[in-house]
């Protein structure tokens, strides 16, 4: 069985090697697993490729920007049984992937998803408004539209099967496709299952998200979908 890894990055140079290191290959292959790190390049200005590269990554570029389309493009480009996505920030603790293999794999889940506020989250990794306003009202608003229960909708870290993968139907080219992801898992009763984990603050870089716009951008995304389809 193969596990893909799956990095997008937009200008992540300084963190995205790191974040590559972490990646506890040895550990997974000790497990039985083929692994395969992928990281899309989503036309980045700095040295993001090269940095990938040298950290052991295969390096695909994507053109087009948008965090949705880095996604797609990399899934489609992934061999892996088993597919999880992360940051090329270092804030998700790409090391306790096998907790996220291991509820696939032993636990028979389709759709395993990191929770931060079950979890841990550093101080400052997290601005107050997002902790505790943005974040729980968009997962409150997600929950009761779409019937879920998750505790962490805009939680990066996931892990799911090639399987699952392709039940889900998902086109969002932006930050939407984080929630577009959840609303398909549970909108096909894929067997969901989260897992706390440990959000660190960013290891350099910029955050590329912009609080108002992208949490206005996910209201109407939830509105348009729960009203207008
Ligand atoms: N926001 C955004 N992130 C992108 C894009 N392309 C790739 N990414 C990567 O997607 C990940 C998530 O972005 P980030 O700024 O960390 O969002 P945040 O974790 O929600 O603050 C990072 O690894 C980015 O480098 C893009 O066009 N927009
Ligand atoms: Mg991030």
């Amino acid at each position: 069985m193969k596990v893909s890894f799956v990095i997008p990055a937009l200008n992540e140079e300084g963190i995205v090697g790191r974040t590559i290191k972490s990646i506890p290959v040895d550990e997974i292959k000790e497990a039985g697993y083929e692994v395969e790190i992928i990281v899309v390049n989503n036309d980045s200005t700095d040295n993001t490729e090269q940095e990938a590269r040298e950290a052991g990554a295969t390096v695909f570029l994507e053109k087009n920007r948008g965090y949705g389309n880095a996604y797609q493009r990399g899934f489609k480009e992934a061999s892996g049984d088993i597919l999880i996505m992360g940051d090329a920030d270092g804030t998700y603790p790409l090391e306790q992937a096998m907790d996220f293999i291991n509820l696939i794999v032993e636990d028979g889940c389709d759709f395993v998803i990191g929770s931060r506020f079950d979890g841990t989250i550093e101080d400052g990794a997290m601005p107050a408004l997002h902790k505790y306003i943005g974040n729980p009202m968009l997962t409150k608003m997600l929950n009761i539209f779409f019937h879920s229960d998750y505790s962490d909708t805009h939680c990066g870290m996931r892990a799911f099967t090639k399987e699952a993968y392709s039940k889900m139907e998902l086109s969002a080219p932006g930050m939407e496709y984080a929630i577009e992801m959840v609303i398909e898992a549970s909108e096909k009763n894929l067997n969901i299952k989260e897992v706390p984990i440990y959000y660190r603050k960013r290891g350099g870089g910029e955050a590329k998200l912009s609080s108002f716009d992208d949490g206005w951008r996910h209201v109407k995304y939830m509105f348009n979908r729960k009203f207008n389809k």
